[in-house]
């Protein structure tokens, strides 16, 4: 008997122990890249106990309220009491999402604060056993989604300002939280692996798991090894990737850039340089904060994440574009604003983002291009000329259209490239498309 549990644990710790170096995507998972690569739209959803501060009065400050008011776990306690979102309604976040054009979600079910925004049976610190709520929000929007077909992503983040065998510490969450200096870093990473089986087990199919914050301690022994090959093997389809602000690890599926275009690092965290060949995705928040905030007025224009949204799809990136619903469970009615104008700009325009792969150009200060088969679409953002000079194709144009009233564009081929006359009368606010036919 012995020797057969043995024998058996064996075989499940080489099955699951096979090195990502040698990981070979499943035909599932290279499926499900292309799906994701197509869709280029979604919503990241920011929402846990750290809403009811809604900043705590300072704009600067969401889901992060923890570690920046030093605020010790017996106090953060409390914050679950609070929380009770009456007026969450998944169908409606759902029927939000379908009209602004996106295509999946993605949701924390674990911020850094180390708070399960599901039913997790492997600590009590969750929605279901601390909230007066008592339902996990997971488990509703996944078969909302499920409805509409909408894909769901499970955000997890691997710091945790919470867990006691967190230790050593990181970066964050020293000094205030009143833990023991001392803990068992085994056995947190396989309380994280338990609950990532649970996420990849308890709800049906997911798109994907989006972590985060290893940044926290890059050169921890985080056993990613071990955690991809379990998700990959619970899910061969779902796709990883993670915010470590470094090229892809292996058995990853995509590569995320923060708050810039892949290989831009106007915030400070991208350090590295590195675009690969994997699906790519960049996050973008609509004010400046992740976490709702009362005070953080400070939101984005419609056109400007627009132009985001297209120059991301020019590298062949996604864009994850975040909102915080409030502690009632409404998503925030200027967010709500901002993604119906969108919805509406790609009701229109949408043939020249979905679908479509990084353009033969990349992105330079006048726009980008995207495609699609033969059909280059040139996005012209700003241009204050009346002519636009594409650098040359390695393909023979065949014509020129305008996107929006389908007449032909007058160019012609120099030894520089194509300079194509664009009319002051039929330039967009946003974004002016040809179509290219080669
Ligand atoms: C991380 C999170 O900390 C943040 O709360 C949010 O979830 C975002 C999407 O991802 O953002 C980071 C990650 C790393 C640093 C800063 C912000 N860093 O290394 O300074």
């Amino acid at each position: 008997m012995k020797k057969i549990s043995i024998l058996l644990l064996f075989a499940f710790l080489t099955m699951i122990g096979h090195s990502q170096e040698s990981y070979t995507p499943s035909d599932e998972n290279l499926k499900n890249r292309e799906w994701f690569q197509d869709a280029k739209f979604g919503l990241f959803i920011h929402w846990g106990v750290y809403s009811v501060m809604a900043g705590g009065g300072d704009q600067g400050i969401a889901e992060w309220i923890m570690n920046q008011k030093r605020i010790p776990i017996e106090q953060y306690e409390k914050l679950p009491s609070f929380f009770n979102p009456t007026k969450f309604d998944p169908n409606k976040w759902v029927a939000t999402v379908k009209k602004a054009g996106m295509k999946y979600i993605t949701i924390t079910s674990k911020h850094h604060d180390g708070f399960a925004m599901y039913d997790s049976k492997v600590s009590d610190y969750n929605i279901v056993d601390r909230t007066p709520y008592g339902k996990d929000i997971l488990q509703q929007l996944k078969e909302a989604c499920d409805k509409e077909g909408i894909k769901l992503f499970f955000y997890y983040s691997q710091l945790d300002w919470h867990h006691p065998d967190y230790y050593p510490r990181g970066r964050t969450g020293q000094g205030y939280t009143g833990r023991p200096q001392h803990g068992d870093w085994d056995k947190y990473i396989d309380y994280m692996n338990a609950q990532l089986t649970e996420l990849l087990t308890n709800y049906g199919e997911v798109g994907g798991i989006w972590f985060d914050g290893m940044w926290d301690q890059i050169d921890a022994n985080w056993r990613l090894d071990e955690t991809y090959s379990l998700i990959h093997k619970l899910q061969p389809g779902a796709l990883v990737g993670s915010n470590h602000h470094k090229a892809p690890f292996p058995g990853e599926d995509f590569q995320m850039f923060e708050r810039d275009l892949p290989g831009e690092n106007t915030m400070g965290f991208n350090q590295t340089g590195t675009i690969s060949e994997l699906p790519l995705e960049m996050c973008e928040t609509m004010n400046g904060s992740w976490g709702f905030n009362l005070k953080d007025h400070n939101y984005k224009s419609t056109k400007r994440l627009l132009q985001t949204m297209v120059k991301a799809a020019g590298y062949g990136a996604n864009f994850l574009l975040n909102t915080g619903p409030m502690p009632n469970g409404e998503i925030q009615p200027e967010n709500v604003d901002t993604l119906m104008v969108m919805g509406r700009w790609l009701d229109k325009y949408g043939e020249s983002i979905y679908g479509t792969r990084k353009g033969p150009i990349k992105p330079l200060h006048w726009g980008a291009t995207t495609q699609k088969g033969k059909t280059v679409y040139v996005h012209v953002l700003q241009l204050a000329e009346d002519n636009l000079l594409l650098p040359k194709l390695e393909q023979k144009i065949k014509s020129i259209t305008f996107f929006d009233d389908g007449t032909k564009a007058k160019y012609k081929n120099t030894e520089f490239g194509t300079l194509i006359h664009l009319p002051y009368d039929k330039r967009q606010e946003v974004d002016t498309i040809l179509k290219v036919e080669l």
